[in-house]
């Protein structure tokens, strides 16, 4: 027996609403569904977030925040924090809202901890 066959009366099983919406199809008389499926997924809103270089903060404690808070390889943290100091600006990662106002908290709370002039902003992509 084929597998669309209905096991008890060898009628082909009848597609459930839910393949019938996916293939767009209206079913029998009196069964009308939700014809048009958008998909449900949304893409969150993504921002940068970025240090600023200064003339004070030490390399070291850079490339600390950096595989602290971050998680960078010592290697990257130092190819970052080198990009930061000689250009000013640079990406430290990019997240949604909530989780790069968190970064951008941390950062700024360690750096004045430590009393270092360290900036730590985050920009919509
Ligand atoms: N310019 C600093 C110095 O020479 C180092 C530094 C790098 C500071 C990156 C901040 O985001 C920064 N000590």
């Amino acid at each position: 027996m084929p597998p669309e066959e209905c096991l008890t009366s060898r009628r082909p099983a009848r597609m459930a609403d839910d393949d019938r919406k996916r293939k767009n199809d209206q079913g029998g008389p009196g069964t009308a569904v939700i014809t048009k499926t958008r998909p449900q997924t949304k893409r969150p809103n993504l921002y940068r977030v970025l240090l600023l270089n200064d003339d004070y903060t030490p390399m070291e404690f850079v490339v600390h925040v950096l595989e602290r808070f971050f998680n960078k390889d010592a290697e990257a943290a130092h190819r970052i924090m080198m990009h930061v100091h000689q250009h000013g600006i640079g990406e430290c990662g990019v997240f949604t809202y909530e989780v790069a106002e968190t970064k951008v908290t941390q950062v700024m709370d360690f750096a004045r901890k430590h009393q270092h002039p360290l900036q730590c902003i985050m920009e919509k992509k």
